[in-house]
């Protein structure tokens, strides 16, 4: 993670990339300069950035998005009107969101689907599904979805399998080596690490598919500037270590949630009783640091006392970075999935959801347990 795609900076030995804060490169003569023409196109700071993305997620090749949407939105244009998306029903609103608010009026169609079961998918593949898109762990009840299974099936009907790989990090999976053909992130989250920057990622193997995302990236022009490729960069420095403890507080907040008396559902994918405990074992190398869970008193006032209760969670959107924070999705990150979908997918209501961060841990289950009264 420190040295990954990283060199010291070729014009001045710089051990720490510059923020190459310019517009345009001057040029020799026409079409005569150092490969750089103009910064939508290429900037050098977003050059490493995209190499250590690629490194990290052992790929090929990186691109960088001015968000998670940005890159997801960049995946879609992959596709042509009539084109089909075979999704998970658990993911993260927006990308729900611009799935039927915006592509499907270009006529894309989108299918959403529980694929923790993987047999249940294959009667819904038709000659005009294109594209399997697939979140894991799933935003916000911490699915896991089998990718080597998903990739068998992609390949055995030419599908693009693309991976959401946000919740996980390029640290705990890495969904290329498990077959997959695009990942994506949300680099706000893990990558970034200390919630002062949007950005989106997708790394490839094949390159056919890098030159036409490439073509999309240029062409559409939703990039990050080189500040924010700058704050990227430094996050992944301490990927490593911070999900280390993301992972160790994750452990031990699930299973003190788990044995709290006012706690009903605990969502962990380490948990043995996890429904796919045995699926993230083989594809994870750690189980992270989201939960999500619900109290046994399950009124919605209930769940609202707790969210505004805690002192060291912060109540906000987002997750991955060093604080913890707590979320509602139901009226936050999910408030744009219609709410009789939602509660058919097992969101319901008085869910709340943990970023948890790397805080001492019993600092936090102390700030939990006086929320939870
Ligand atoms: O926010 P942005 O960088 O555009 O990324 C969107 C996105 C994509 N995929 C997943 C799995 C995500 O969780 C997100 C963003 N999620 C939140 C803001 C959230 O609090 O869940």
């Amino acid at each position: 993670m420190i040295h990954a795609g990283m060199e010291p900076d070729p014009s001045t030995g710089a051990i720490m990339t510059p923020i190459y804060q310019t517009s345009t490169y001057v040029q020799e003569a026409p079409g005569v300069h150092k490969g750089y023409e103009y910064a939508r196109t290429q900037n050098p700071t977003r050059t490493v950035l995209q190499n250590a993305l690629a490194a990290i997620e052992k790929g090929k090749f990186g691109l960088s998005f001015g968000s998670g949407l940005a890159a997801t939105d960049a995946i879609m244009k992959l596709l042509n009107p009539g084109d089909e998306v075979l999704s998970t029903n658990d993911l993260y609103g927006g990308t729900y969101r611009i799935f039927t608010k915006v592509f499907e009026r270009y006529g894309l169609k989108f299918h959403f689907t529980g694929m923790s079961d993987i047999s249940q998918l294959e009667p819904l593949i038709s000659s005009k599904t294109k594209m399997l898109w697939v979140e894991t762990p799933t935003n916000p009840l911490l699915n896991i979805i089998d990718i080597e299974a998903c990739a068998a099936l992609a390949k055995k009907h030419q599908l693009i399998l693309v991976v959401d790989n946000t919740f996980a990090s390029p640290y705990l999976q890495n969904p290329l080596e498990l077959g997959a053909d695009i990942v994506m992130h949300s680099a706000t989250k893990y990558l970034g690490g200390h919630s002062d920057v949007v950005h989106g990622a997708v790394i490839v193997n094949d390159e056919q598919l890098h030159e036409q995302l490439k073509f999309i990236q240029n062409a559409c022009g939703a990039v990050p500037g080189p500040h924010d490729c700058w704050l990227v960069l430094r996050g992944i420095k301490t990927l490593h270590v911070r999900m280390q403890r993301h992972c160790e507080n994750g452990e031990k907040i699930a299973h003190f949630l788990k044995a709290h008396p006012k706690v009903d559902k605990v969502y962990w994918t380490g948990f043995e009783e996890h429904p796919n405990h045995a699926v993230a074992k083989k594809q994870m190398r750690g189980f992270g640091g989201m939960i999500s869970f619900t109290l046994k008193d399950d009124s919605l006032d209930a769940a609202l006392k707790v969210l505004s209760g805690t002192k060291l969670f912060a109540l906000a959107e987002s997750l991955g970075g060093v604080e913890s924070l707590i979320g509602h999705p139901a009226s936050m990150t999910h408030g744009s999935i219609p709410r009789e979908e939602r509660i058919k997918n097992g969101l319901v209501d008085s869910l709340i959801r943990l970023s948890v961060g790397i805080e001492d841990a019993q600092d936090l289950m102390d700030d939990l347990n006086q929320a939870i009264g």
